[in-house]
Formats: structure tokens, C-alpha cells, sequence
């Protein structure tokens, strides 16, 4: 049992302020200089309003006469007995403790009246359901009710951007803490709100996918969708087939040969709780039967000529297939699936099936038909590109929809047999495509992709015949062809993967391009302090 005392629990928060990461950020083009001290950074922090929050929260009613201001005698309260509440509760305390200086002590909920944030299990308006909190700012203190740890959790993140941005700061002891009074009442529109990473065709390392933990899980963002394995690499370790790793994750792998790297069963496990910690679940892809060519060219036989194809680092895609009628086949994806699935606690496991071009599709049918099965058999939900509508998934498979366009029949027709759709339109949502032609990173075969594009579409009206019940949420994969380090990761996911998560989160009725473009500029002092590199879009008046 997990008690109050598990050490397993208490999951540092990660900073990442080096002389050497600053001197790199500010000669790529910020739009503005860093601060130049404490009371210069704390002068460009303008008030705080309820309101100014991404994503927009549901149902805010501000009080002017009554802001809290954390002191040096601030406490954080947890819900007593809830140890999920009292990770929400540190982690909450070491967010705030850099940049205030203060002890900010956990401790559990208590009736004496000291200045305190209480994090409260129940109680909340009943509009708030799994996923949302209420926030109540007064002058004595700061209450976050939800009826879940997942809850309480989006509500510190609320409660974060409430906070001057110098809270983001390794040390601002002289800055004041005030925190806009009233009521915010916050749920999300949809239940999945995911973010990608591609590690296979450039390997990204534990600390990468944990810091890009820390900045999606910010924005409420709830999924974080794993590719693992693709032509040029193989990045997660199977041990029945252990060669995957060595040959076809190692020295050489990758686009151009210089993305090598995987993750161990331990790796994986470590991002996994990491993730947990901040409320978002891993969903790990196997992608098969085409996007092979890296497993395929370390076991000869997988392929139906037993002869394995070079390894390779370019970037095209649809030449690969598993050997559909080989049994063999079936033993090597059921011995991934099920220690893939061994080490996922999540529900959600996914089998990829996009772009099989070199398989026929009747072949394509035959092994959907027999995979999707397997990922049951282990306890997971399928969920899988939108081709594997092609297929007859199980009503619990969800289906990623990738396209450009607006009608899908394969896609309809499963909606129409229970499948919920993730909306990741490649136009929209795809934080790989080059902002502008003159973007350094990136493709372009979807578009470019300027921020009011990512922000402006909605996810229930997208695809005809895919309406707002048939969608499960959104996601907004970043394929890594181009894309090595954790700064090109920033550079594309910032600021769109901030809109996508609002058109994840927030009503149709909050969505407005003039009020979100003004927020996200207000983020802009907290990713410098963040030192996320972000691209300073034209289209946003960043402060
Ligand atoms: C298409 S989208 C792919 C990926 C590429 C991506 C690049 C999808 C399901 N497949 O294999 O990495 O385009 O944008």
C-alpha cells in the first residue's frame, strides 16, 4: 500500500537554469532581452485577472476586494489520507519555493485560520465532474476543490499562471505574490488532451521527455503519446527480442545517422511515473505493419524473403511491411505487446498502422484483424492512426485522425460502431510543420502552420459525421525528422501546442483568436524564465 510517508511519491520538480543553456537561449532570436534583475523582471509583471489563464477557464467571477497574498507564513494543505493529494500539495510547494523563498510547509487540512492554500478533496460545484477544481482566492486564503487528485492538480496549474510570472524565477525574494480574488469554476471540454513525441527518428532522452513533461502538463495537457518505433529506429527494449535495442536503436540510427538512443524497460518506467505525477499518462505506439524497416533489418526474419533490408536514415516513409502471413510475425508483435503492455499502467496502447503503403490492403485488414485482438488480450484499449478503420477495431479502439481534410468514410463508419476519434488534423495540429517558409526546422507536406492556424479550427466540426460525442479529445504530434535537441522541440511545440490545449480544454463559447493571442503573450516572461525557446510568432503582442 502507498502511504503518506512513500518516498516513490515525492518527484522533485526539474529547473533547468544553467549559465551555459541562458547564453545559448538569448543569442537565438527572443523577441526581447532577458531581464536584467530582480526589480527590472518584477516592474514588466503587470496584475494579474482571473481571466488571464491558458486555457481559458470555464467560468470565472472575479472579486476585487479580495486578493491573497502567500507570505513567509503561508502554509499548503492537502487533503488528510490522500497521498495523491499530498504529491499535488509538494509539488505544488516546489513550484513556489525558488522564486519566493519561502518554507512553504505540506501539511495536512486543518481547521485553525492560518494563511493557507488548501488543496481539498470534494465539495466543489458539481460542474467540475473528473477532471476540473474550483478555485476560491479570498483574503484569507486560496481553496482548490476537485473531486480528484487530477482535479486538484489542474487547479495548481491555474493557480501558477494566477501568480506574477517571476514565480518562474530561480530567486525573486523581494518580489510581492499576490493572487487575484474571487471564484473560477474549470473542467476540460474533452477528456483526452494529448501531446507526441517522435523518438524514433531522433532519439530524445529520458530528461528531454520529462522536461517536455513538466511544460505540456502546464497547459493541462492530460496524454503524452510515445512513437517509439519507426523505419530508422527502434527505441524501447523488448526483451524476447533484444537485439531491437542494440541494432536497431543503436550507434547509427536514426535520420542521418545521428539520432541513437533507447529507452530501457527502467527509462521507460521512470518517465512513465514522472508523468504520473503530474497527471499525464503515457500512451507508447508500436507502429506496424508498415513504419518496420528498423526491426526488419535486425531480424532477417521478419521478412517474408528472410533476407533483412538495410538499416535506414533517410526520411522516407511507405516502403516497409511486417510479413503478413508469416505466423512468426504474430509471435513478434504479441511478445511486444505484451511487455509493452506489462509496463504501461495506462489504458492505452497503440499500434500505429499508418502509411502502410507496401502492404496490400487486404493484407492490411488480415493483420489489423488479428493485432487489434492481442492489444485486449494484454488489457489495453487500441488506439491507432485512423487507418485501422479500415479494419473492424473493437468499439473501445480509438482511432488518431491525421488528415488534411474534412470527410473520412472509413473513419464515419467506425464513429458510427462506437470508435472515439483523437482530432490531430496534420494542417492544424502538427507542431512539425514550419510556422512560415522561413522557419529553420520542420516540414512542409501538411502546410504551414502560423499559431492562428493551430488555434483556429474546432475539433468537433472538423471531419463530417465526427461530431463533438464521437470525439474523445485532441493531440498535437511532433515528429522529430528535423528536430535534435530539446530546443528544437521547444522552438516547434511553443506557442501552438499552448492553443491546442485550449481547443482541448475550454468551450467553444471562451474560443475567441483575440483573447487567446493576448494571453499567450503574456506567457512570454514565464518561458524566458522557463528558458523554453519558443518562436516569437508576428501574429501574438508578446510582453
Ligand atoms: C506522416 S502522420 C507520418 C509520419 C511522419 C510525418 C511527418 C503519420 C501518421 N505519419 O511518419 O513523420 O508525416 O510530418
Amino acid at each position: 500500500m502507498i502511504t503518506d510517508h512513500d518516498e516513490r511519491l515525492e518527484v522533485p520538480v526539474r529547473r533547468r537554469h544553467t549559465t551555459t543553456r541562458l547564453l545559448a537561449i538569448a543569442a537565438l532570436a527572443l523577441p526581447l532581452t532577458l531581464p536584467a534583475g530582480p526589480a527590472a523582471a518584477t516592474q514588466h509583471t503587470p496584475a494579474r485577472h482571473l481571466t488571464d489563464v491558458i486555457p481559458a477557464p470555464v467560468d470565472t467571477r472575479p472579486d476585487a476586494r479580495a486578493a491573497f497574498r502567500i507570505t513567509p507564513r503561508t502554509v499548503i494543505r492537502t487533503a488528510p489520507g490522500s497521498a495523491a493529494a499530498r504529491q499535488v500539495g509538494n509539488h505544488l510547494a516546489e513550484t513556489l519555493r525558488p522564486a519566493t523563498g519561502y518554507p512553504l510547509p505540506v501539511l495536512p487540512v486543518r481547521s485553525t485560520p492560518l494563511p493557507e492554500i488548501a488543496l481539498v478533496l470534494g465539495g466543489a460545484d458539481h460542474r467540475v465532474g473528473q477532471e476540473g477544481y474550483q478555485l476560491d482566492v479570498t483574503r484569507q486564503g486560496v481553496t482548490i476543490r476537485a473531486t480528484t487528485p487530477a482535479g486538484l492538480f489542474a487547479g495548481t496549474q491555474t493557480l501558477r499562471q494566477l501568480l506574477p510570472a517571476d514565480i518562474e524565477a530561480p530567486d525573486r525574494r523581494h518580489a510581492t505574490w499576490t493572487i487575484p480574488g474571487g471564484r473560477i469554476v474549470d473542467y476540460p471540454r474533452f477528456a483526452y488532451r494529448g501531446a507526441m513525441l517522435d523518438l524514433a527518428r531522433h532519439f530524445h532522452t529520458v530528461d528531454e521527455i520529462t522536461a517536455y513533461v513538466d511544460l505540456i502538463s502546464q497547459y493541462k495537457i492530460n496524454y503524452l503519446h510515445l512513437h517509439l518505433t519507426d523505419d530508422q529506429g527502434w527505441r524501447i527494449q523488448i526483451d524476447s527480442w533484444p537485439r531491437l535495442t542494440t541494432v536497431g536503436g543503436g550507434p547509427g540510427t536514426g535520420v542521418d545517422g545521428v539520432g541513437p538512443g533507447y529507452l530501457t524497460k527502467a527509462d521507460y518506467q521512470a518517465v512513465v511515473a514522472y508523468a504520473a505525477a503530474r497527471h499525464v499518462t503515457i500512451v507508447p505506439e508500436i507502429d506496424m505493419p508498415g513504419h518496420t524497416n528498423a526491426a526488419q533489418s535486425t531480424y532477417p526474419e521478419l521478412n517474408c524473403d528472410g533476407v533483412a533490408p538495410p538499416p535506414r536514415t533517410d526520411i522516407a516513409v511507405g516502403y516497409s511491411s511486417l510479413c503478413i502471413n508469416d505466423e512468426l510475425t504474430y509471435r513478434f508483435v504479441e511478445d511486444v505487446i505484451r511487455e509493452l503492455a506489462a509496463i504501461t499502467p495506462g489504458p492505452y496502447l497503440h499500434i500505429g498502422g499508418d502509411e502502410a503503403h507496401a502492404t496490400t490492403d487486404e493484407d492490411y485488414r488480415t493483420f489489423m484483424n488479428r493485432v487489434l485482438p492481442l492489444v485486449s488480450k494484454y488489457g489495453k484499449r487500441a488506439s491507432g492512426w485512423n487507418e485501422i478503420t479500415q479494419a473492424d477495431p473493437p468499439a473501445d479502439a480509438v482511432a488518431q485522425f491525421w488528415g488534411t481534410g474534412t470527410t473520412n468514410a472509413d473513419l464515419v463508419d467506425a464513429v458510427t460502431r462506437g470508435t472515439k476519434v483523437v482530432m490531430s488534423p496534420a494542417n492544424k495540429s502538427y507542431l512539425d510543420m514550419k510556422y512560415d517558409a522561413n522557419t529553420p526546422l520542420g516540414l512542409r507536406w501538411a502546410g504551414l502552420i502560423e499559431v492562428s492556424d493551430a488555434y483556429g479550427w474546432d475539433p468537433a466540426t472538423r471531419v463530417t459525421g465526427v461530431g463533438e460525442s464521437a470525439v474523445l479529445g485532441v493531440e498535437a504530434p511532433l515528429w522529430s525528422e528535423t528536430l535534435r535537441t530539446l530546443d528544437d522541440i521547444e522552438y516547434m511545440a511553443f506557442p501552438r501546442l499552448p492553443a491546442i490545449a485550449e481547443l482541448g480544454w475550454s468551450t467553444t463559447t471562451s474560443h475567441d483568436w483575440e483573447s487567446f493571442r493576448t494571453r499567450l503573450g503574456e506567457q512570454a516572461p514565464r518561458w524566458r524564465l522557463q528558458q523554453v525557446n519558443f518562436y516569437p510568432s508576428p501574429q501574438v503582442p508578446w510582453i
